[in-house]
């Protein structure tokens, strides 16, 4: 392959809902290219960019993945994208690398969840995007309805460039309002062969209407051409085009494609407009970096002779190869075999057999120029979201600001010993997929994982078997519950012993009284007259503390009372601290049960972003979890449930929430208040808690 200039790159991420033809499309436009030279397929496991055996076997896009078209003399980079939300960091990360954005819709099904959220991240990055509806040749393909969903669901600014000839199965055709040519494809072409001819007559209207549409919002971008236009003169193509792609520059035109990827129907227009109307990657607006280790910030432009600014935008982790790493230049150019400088991590890093990636095969090239993405292995310390820069320079660009998680489950090995590993492979997985996070719950003993939905966590968990050597199994989190008092007793503790020599002797009186949510342990000293001294009152309270770990109800820890302190007596030989520590211990042991102990589970503050039509399902499946609706509210295009709902009727609420919402809920939860079991609850919980603590005893 040869090296491509700046001017003469394109990097476009292919994104939309899952199945709506986006991996198809990408081997299509390699293919009708020829860069590739076998027209891959989906079904059979062969397309370009669905290469990795998890793919394979499931037939859905799970990594972001690249490959190339080389078309009138320009690298057309494709980045493709899952579409299913358990993968859509790596959406978002394509989005993040590219420059425009092909949105893909299916003509059968149209604007779907996905679909939504692609368009909001492309809306983040002000990426120019076109869209192109595929999968024309399916029965029931409705191109005006698409059209219609488009301009209703995500914008007025829709504008369709060409129109189909024929629909579903009848599909053989499409005619392009530019050049105002039909092309008629030949059957069983392979590479998108067609005829071009006059517009049919029984289009001729249809034509008509979709031009003078088009003409005009082209015109309504610029104020001298719409003067032009209404003054009768005619546009010329070249004029058209310049001022589309500049519409979409500004966000102001979105021009609509159609098409069938498994006929490569329609390739070769989107070829050509992917040159013609996306920007090459100077025309972007310029980045900020910033001077690691300072507060200096510098402006980068995507030109060879600026500061090397690259980042990392995806891991991909190989059989046989390891970890490859996937970047994006933003400034500046590298060499093959260059060195760069990763500043945070603080390690120089080499650039070997610098590759060029078209699905899982990786041609070398000699340099790759300023806004090109390129494909390194085996590098020492680099990662997910990490920049590439020189020694001298030391620059970071702004992070992709990758989805927050949205499920946890606890995790541990299936043998004993494999802990290590286990952690080891964790931590791997976390820098391979920012979206991935993990950490170990000292009060609940458990690892958690965390991720943007179940088919994520199975993943990693199949990840973690086949890379690491470690076999887990995933459970449900613990709780972490906690016991209080609602009533006040008090009592003693004493510790006296005689064992040979010298003895023990701690003696102390205690009042436990409930205090306000939130308040934590207060110990209060009242002690008169010196009948437990100064020195070993301390030690009191350190024994009342300790016991409190472990409460009277089913041993979760007990938060909200006051201690007072305000009798006992000593020993002058025998009385130590650990004595009087020893005293604290049994006294909270002692009075405890009486004070009226409780149990308290956590509540957390859940927000739930719904359409309407699912407000309700969504409220009377929270009403079910025990939650109490505080509120609902209009949040944009969506309607925004708040209530109050006990965690440990939330275990796999993410899971819940996309089948009641066709996954088009959202929502996010925070700890808010310990409250008060329900008794059932209660018995429940201590029932079970005296097993697991019998267990971990056993
Ligand atoms: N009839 C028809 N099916 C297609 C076409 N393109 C893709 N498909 C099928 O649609 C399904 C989803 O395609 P895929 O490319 O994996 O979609 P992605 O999830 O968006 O990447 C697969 O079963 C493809 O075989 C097309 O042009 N025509
Ligand atoms: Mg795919």
């Amino acid at each position: 392959m040869r090296v491509y200039k700046t001017p003469e790159i394109r990097n476009v991420a292919v994104v939309g809902h899952g199945a709506s033809g986006k991996t198809s499309l990408v081997d299509a436009l390699a293919f009708v290219a020829g860069t590739s030279k076998r027209h891959g397929s989906v079904k059979d496991g062969t397309a370009l960019t669905d290469y990795t055996a998890d793919e394979i076997e499931r037939k859905y896009s799970i990594n972001l993945a690249l490959a190339v078209a080389e078309w009138m003399d320009t690298k057309i980079n494709l980045i493709d994208t899952p579409g299913y939300l358990d993968f859509t960091g790596d959406a978002l990360a394509g989005v993040y690398a590219a420059d425009s954005a092909v949105m893909v819709l299916s003509a059968t099904a149209g604007v779907e969840v996905g679909t939504e959220k692609v368009w909001d991240y492309c809306e983040r990055r002000s990426l120019p995007r076109l869209f192109f509806v595929s999968l024309m040749d399916k029965e029931h393909a409705d191109f005006e309805r698409v059209f219609n969903q488009i301009k209703e669901q995500l914008t007025p600014k829709v504008i369709p460039v060409e129109i189909p000839v024929g629909e579903g199965p009848e599909f053989h055709g499409i005619i392009n309002l530019f050049s105002k040519k039909a092309h008629l494809y030949k059957k069983g072409t392979k590479a998108g062969e067609y005829d071009e001819v006059d517009v049919p007559d029984e289009y001729k209207d249809r034509f008509e209407k979709y031009s003078q549409e088009l003409i005009e919002s082209i015109a309504a971008t610029d104020d001298t051409l719409l003067e032009r236009y209404l003054g009768g003169e005619e546009i010329g193509r070249d004029e058209a085009i310049a001022a589309m792609k500049a519409g979409m520059a500004k966000g102001e035109l979105f021009p609509l494609f159609c098409g069938a990827a498994e006929l490569t129907y329609g390739m070769r227009a989107l070829l050509n407009k992917l040159v013609e109307l996306c920007p090459a990657p100077q025309e972007r607006p310029p980045v900020e970096a910033q001077k690691w280790g300072s507060a200096e910030r510098l402006t980068l432009k995507t030109d060879d002779t600026g500061p090397l600014a690259a980042q990392v935008f995806k891991t991909i982790s190989e059989p046989h190869v390891g970890d490859v790493t996937l970047f994006r230049i933003f400034s500046g150019q590298v060499k093959n075999g260059q060195e760069v400088w990763n500043a945070p991590r603080e390690v120089a890093e080499k650039l070997n057999h610098l590759c060029v990636s078209i699905g899982k095969e990786r041609i070398e090239v000699p340099e790759l120029h300023s806004g090109d993405i390129g494909v390194v292995a085996k590098l020492r310390d680099t990662h997910t979201n990490d920049t590439l820069s020189t020694k001298d320079k030391g620059l970071v660009l702004p992070k992709i600001p990758f989805p927050e998680p949205v499920i946890t489950v606890a995790i541990e090995v299936k043998q004993r010993g494999e802990e290590d590993k286990l952690s080891t492979g964790l931590h791997k997985l976390h820098e391979e997929d920012p979206t991935f996070h993990h950490e170990y719950n000292g009060e609940l003993g458990q690892t958690l994982i965390r991720g943007l939905g179940e088919r994520h966590l199975e993943i990693v968990v199949g990840r973690l078997a086949r890379k690491f050597g470690v076999h887990a199994q995933t459970g449900k989190p613990r709780v972490a519950y906690r016991e209080t008092f609602r009533g006040k007793s008090e009592g003693q503790g004493k510790h006296k012993k005689q064992t040979g020599g010298r003895g023990q002797y701690g003696d102390c009186w205690i009042r436990i009284a409930p205090l306000p949510r939130g308040s934590g342990v207060q110990f209060i000293d009242e002690i008169v007259g010196g009948v437990i001294p100064r020195q070993y009152i301390p030690a009191v309270e350190r024994g009342v503390v300790e016991a409190a770990h472990k409460g009277p109800v089913a041993g979760y820890p007990v938060v909200d009372f006051k201690v007072e302190l305000y009798d006992g007596s000593y020993h002058d030989v025998d009385s130590n601290e650990m004595s009087f520590k020893m005293a604290g211990i049994l006294a909270f042991r002692n009075v405890s049960p009486a004070a009226k102990p409780v149990l308290l589970e956590p509540i957390m503050d859940v927000e739930v972003w719904t359409p309407d039509d699912y407000q309700g399902a969504v409220m009377g499946d929270l009403s079910s979890r025990r939650g109490h609706i505080v509120g609902t509210e209009k949040d944009g295009r969506l309607t925004k449930v708040k209530a109050l709902v006990p965690e440990a009727e939330l275990d796999r609420y993410a899971t819940t929430l996309h089948s009641i919402t066709h996954g088009r809920g959202t929502y996010k939860m925070k700890f808010h208040v310990y409250q008060d079991a329900p008794p059932d609850v209660a018995a429940k919980v201590t029932e079970s808690r005296k097993k697991e603590l019998e267990e971990t005893r056993a």
